[in-house]
């Protein structure tokens, strides 16, 4: 079968990924132990048990408590890096990676540590891995948008290391237009602007990221196939949403991959891609993404080849690298 082969080996780019959902229970046992932060769970087992999710919002409330157990720079890098030789391994040459500050701001850890630590894993990458690796830093959209200004505010003396910002966390009852100033505040900083929008909220969500927020992506988007006068602005503006197939089916946005609507996005012409959102909570990285897709949905070696040009379309390299991939 040569579909698997090639969806493995095809360079590609990652645009969707938090990358304090690539912690691995065995890694976050490990921090844990190295930083004396209890844990409400016995084990390793204990912990992956606990993931079995019915929506967001139960699998944020673990996410959070995975992600106590960072403290130290060194954590942030070695999460990171943890990830990074993950990716290279399933061919992906780019990847742009969200964090959130606030998760950890929260609990006394310095906005530098956090922003040092993933940084520097991003310049390992390029030099060991060859792997093009950037940060997004992500507002939680729980919080107010008064909290959003403070954390940019701590974030600027970084501002060269990191390339946009992004909106993430409970979607329902947040809506983009919630954080309107922050974003316009992020535009005149001349800072990429990407949100979470229809995951599980609706079509409306998707148009106020693009017209309020004015985003140049859309993180998940598949709501977006309920409002065909959406799908017509999505495809004539080339807006990528970044899909997740996996973590879709994991939070139950669709009831089995086979309904997934992957293939219904990319032959209406959108600048769909794939993605693995949290890799370490929902089965699987950038490949399996690719591979457990293709076989549900029937897609082929030409959605394949679209995938993959769509992915380094919608990343934020330069049009030069671009024009070399695609
Ligand atoms: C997330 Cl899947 C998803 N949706 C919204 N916010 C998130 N943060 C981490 N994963
Ligand atoms: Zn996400």
């Amino acid at each position: 079968e040569r579909l698997p082969a090639l969806l493995c080996a095809m360079p590609k780019a990652e645009l969707h990924m938090h990358i304090e959902g690539s912690l691995e229970p065995e890694l976050i046992f490990a921090l844990a132990q190295r930083n004396g932060v209890a844990l409400p769970y016995a084990d390793v087992e204990a912990l992956r048990r606990a993931y079995a999710f019915t929506n967001l919002q139960s699998f944020l409330d673990i996410y959070y408590a995975g992600a106590s157990v960072l403290l130290k720079e060194q954590d942030f890098y070695d999460m990171a890096w943890a990830y990074l030789e993950r990716a290279a391994a399933d061919n992906v040459v780019r990847t742009e990676m969200f964090f959130d500050p606030q998760t950890h701001t929260a609990r006394g850890v310095d906005i530098q540590v956090v922003i040092e630590g993933l940084h520097r894993a991003c310049v390992d990458a390029e030099a060991k891995l060859g792997v093009s690796a950037a940060l997004i830093l992500c507002f939680l959209r729980h919080l107010s948008e008064e909290e959003a200004f403070e954390t940019l505010e701590q974030a600027l003396p970084y501002a060269t290391k990191f390339i946009g910002v992004g909106l993430d966390s409970s979607e329902v009852g947040h809506p983009p237009e919630k954080f309107a100033k922050v974003f316009a505040r992020c535009r005149e900083l001349g800072l990429h602007l990407v949100a979470h929008a229809g995951e599980e909220g609706p079509p409306a969500y998707v148009w106020s990221a693009l017209d309020v927020l004015k985003v140049e992506r859309v993180d998940h988007g598949v709501q977006s196939a309920k409002d065909p006068v959406l799908m017509a602005r999505l495809a004539k503006d080339r807006i990528p949403l970044t899909v997740c197939p996996l973590s879709n089916l994991k939070l139950c946005v669709f009831p089995d991959l086979k309904q997934h609507n992957l293939k219904t996005l990319l032959d209406a012409g959108l600048v769909a891609t794939v993605n693995s959102d949290d890799p370490a909570y929902f089965g699987g990285y950038m490949n399996e993404n690719f591979l457990q897709t293709f076989a549900a949905t029937g897609l082929t070696a030409q959605h394949a080849w679209q995938l993959a040009a769509n992915s380094f379309e919608g990343s934020f390299i330069d049009d030069a690298a671009k024009a070399r991939y695609i």
